[in-house]
């Protein structure tokens, strides 16, 4: 199966499609898109997606599948080993909750077209978009270290010993929070999972200055 990963270096939703595919060992074409310069915002892309997003992820047939955490479910029913989610439902729920708790309560309100959209409606400069991306990545990962240091389930990674999707998702996330300065100190059980996953040759590729696009 030949899959083309539509996506760019710095997107952190991107990063996780390509850290999940390295991981389930699939191979895929590049095909890179500048966010900034509207390279998703023509016909033929938002033929594949409406939305104007990265990533999309074609297959050789042509269909398209959109959402990352959604491509990210399909990768694992298509191509379940190695698994990443845990065999049992609680711990799936575990692992999704701490996934969207990332993708779901930081990402969106930190989005490229969020942070445009209040220096257009509200005047915010760099400074204030800054501390706007700050504000919803302290107050997340506060509650996602607690919720880490907390159980007994925590491992090497976020769920046991196996690299997983909250492993992806944190991993994506704080690459992004890198670009804002966000440093680590503050929540020591992260740091520590993010040193792990950092030593992971899935992840050290699918990290946004491994990119054949970065700068
Ligand atoms: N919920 C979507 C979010 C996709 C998304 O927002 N991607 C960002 C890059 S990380 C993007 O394309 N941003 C362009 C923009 O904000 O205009 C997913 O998980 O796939």
């Amino acid at each position: 199966m030949t899959l083309k990963l539509h996506n760019f270096f710095r997107s952190s939703t991107s990063t996780r499609l390509r850290a999940a595919l390295n991981l389930k060992g699939l191979a895929y074409d590049y095909i890179p898109y500048v966010l900034r310069d509207g390279e998703t915002r023509t016909p033929e892309y938002l033929a594949k997606n409406p939305q104007g997003l990265v990533p999309t992820l074609e297959r050789a047939d042509g269909t398209v599948l959109t959402q990352s955490l959604a491509i990210l479910e399909w990768l694992e029913e298509t191509h379940p080993e190695p698994a990443l989610l845990p065999p049992d439902a609680d711990g799936r729920a575990r692992v999704r909750a701490l996934s969207y708790t990332i993708a779901c309560e930081v990402h969106p309100l930190n989005n490229l077209r969020v942070l445009f959209r209040i220096r257009d409606q509200f005047g915010a400069d760099d400074d204030a978009q800054n501390e706007w991306f700050t504000h919803w990545v302290t107050l997340t990962f506060d509650a996602l270290e607690t919720t880490l240091a907390t159980s007994d389930q925590t491992g090497t990674y976020c769920h046991g010993e196996t690299p997983g999707m909250a492993d992806i998702c944190l991993y994506a996330q704080i690459w992004n929070n890198r670009r804002f300065s966000i440093a680590l100190d503050r929540w020591p059980v992260i740091a520590r999972i993010y040193a792990a996953l950092d030593e992971l040759p899935a992840f050290i590729m699918a990290a946004p200055p491994n990119q054949p696009d970065a700068a």
